[in-house]
């Protein structure tokens, strides 16, 4: 199939890098969000989000005037759906049940809605947002269906997921092999044929539900793992051993590949998708559904790493280092680290926040300072709550000159013990059992 003009309606993480691309590589670019301000942001060649070399891309594909950037769409060859898919939150009033989440797939109906008057004979739809098994089949097709056209006899339609790790999303956007699930062969053929325009990786056909459930199991396998890390530290705290040194060592085996103890998953994608397995079927998904809770309770795990540092939290001013989701990126969203600072202020602590991919954080409830001395002068123990590479490189010795705090607590193992205990703090080490610390 043959394409000129693609309509993407999202234009957040996924959906903006999708149609910047297909724009530098000469398609006619619609690109469609519902948010004005993320519109006229756009418009103005600014963006509303932070990903390494996105500005730059962005920016060329308007200069080349291959891509427009609109609040509705408009007709098109292909529509591509990027929208977020999160589940409903207890403040929606939806469910209140810790146990059980329900995805919120209403702005994946709304942007099928606003597809339907420009579906025409021979169109391609593609979702590309994480979403429950079937969704495609039960949820888009009857949209769709009220164009008055049939799925497969008139339009075709695919699931295709996004796959990309935040932080490298432009190259992996290209490079990483890609999934077509189809409702049937010609859309698949139609879905590799636009992705072929980009992609260099390995192009894999397969049906639409099946191809939903590859997302959600790559995420689910990612989130098992971490849980079984995060359990292991808590074994290894119990047993006076070294998670991270076993771990290593655990991991020299040829078939063993564990993934990293921390203070918690975070982010939109991993803490979210697995529980669309919980929903979809609960009496089957026991151990996907163990491994939410088990992570869901990391941040309180490291409250109580942080008392025993301290004893009562109350009055203890805390400098919490790191607000993102994940070293080395900007994204606060769903952050363990936020969960934590509202606990520890909970129990009467005082805490300065320092994020230095966003040192002007803007977060309910969180005090964020903009500078690494500003958090540190008036703190009695300094918590890290993220790996990133720039507080793995900060010298102990010039820390200790900033701050009256002698009591470090590391959820990452971003501190060298030997070399931070020589200028003069006690470490404490999420995983690390008394007799190791
Ligand atoms: N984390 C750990 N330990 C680890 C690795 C991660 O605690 O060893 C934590 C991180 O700190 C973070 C969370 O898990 O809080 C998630 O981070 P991540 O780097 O594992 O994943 P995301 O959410 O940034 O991106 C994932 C990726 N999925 C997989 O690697 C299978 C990405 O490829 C997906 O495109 C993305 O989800 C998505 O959009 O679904």
């Amino acid at each position: 199939m043959n394409f000129t003009k693609i309509c993407v309606l999202g234009l957040g993480y996924i959906g903006l890098p999708t149609a910047s691309t297909f724009a530098t590589h000469g398609l006619h670019v619609v690109g469609v969000d519902i948010n004005p301000n993320v519109v006229s942001t756009l418009q103005n060649g600014e963006l509303h989000i932070y990903e390494p070399g996105l500005r730059t891309l962005v920016q060329a594909a308007l200069k080349s005037g291959n891509l427009e950037i609109c609040t509705q769409p408009e007709p098109a060859d292909a529509f591509i759906i990027a929208v977020p898919t999160p589940f409903f939150s207890d403040r929606d009033g939806i469910h209140d049940d810790e146990a059980y989440r329900l995805a919120d797939m209403r702005a994946v109906t709304s942007a099928t809605e606003a597809i339907v008057p420009h579906l025409r004979k021979g169109s391609l739809v593609i979702l590309e947002s994480t979403s429950p098994p079937r969704t495609t089949v039960d949820l888009l097709i009857p949209i769709l269906e009220k164009s008055g056209l049939k799925a497969g006899a008139d339009f075709h339609l695919c699931y295709s997921p996004e796959r990309v790790l935040p932080g490298q999303i432009l190259r992996e956007l290209i490079e990483n092999a890609r999934v077509i699930g189809g409702i049937d062969r010609p859309s698949s053929e139609a879905g590799r044929d636009l992705y072929a325009i980009f992609v260099r990786g390995e192009i894999v056909i397969t049906d639409a539900t099946t191809a939903e459930m590859v997302k959600l199991m790559e995420n689910t396998y990612r989130d098992v793992n971490i849980a079984i890390a995060n359990e292991f530290a808590r074994l290894a705290d119990r047993f006076g051993v070294d998670v991270w040194e076993a771990i290593g060592i655990a991991n020299r085996h040829p078939r063993v590949k564990i993934l990293r103890p921390g203070p918690g998953v975070g982010g939109h994608c991993i803490s979210v998708d697995p529980w669309f397995f919980v929903e979809a079927a609960p009496d089957l998904a026991r151990l996907i559904h163990t491994a939410r809770q088990v992570n869901d309770a990391q941040p309180h795990f490291v409250i109580s790493l942080v008392e025993r540092a301290v004893g009562a939290l109350a009055g203890h001013h805390v400098a919490a280092l790191g607000l993102a989701f994940k070293p080395d990126v900007d994204d606060l969203r769903e952050s363990p680290a936020t969960e934590i600072i509202h606990e520890l202020q909970n129990a009467g602590a005082h805490v300065k926040a320092y994020e230095p991919f966003k040192p002007d954080a803007d977060l309910p409830g969180v005090t964020a300072i903009p500078t690494l001395e500003g958090a540190l002068s008036e703190s009695d123990v300094l918590l890290f709550l993220v790996g990133h590479t720039n507080f793995k490189q900060l010298d102990p010795v010039k820390v200790a000159a900033l701050t009256p705090a002698r009591i470090v607590v590391d959820t990452v193992s971003v501190c060298d013990p030997a070399a931070w205990e020589a200028a003069g703090f006690r470490l404490f080490r999420l995983g690390v059992g008394k007799s190791n610390q």
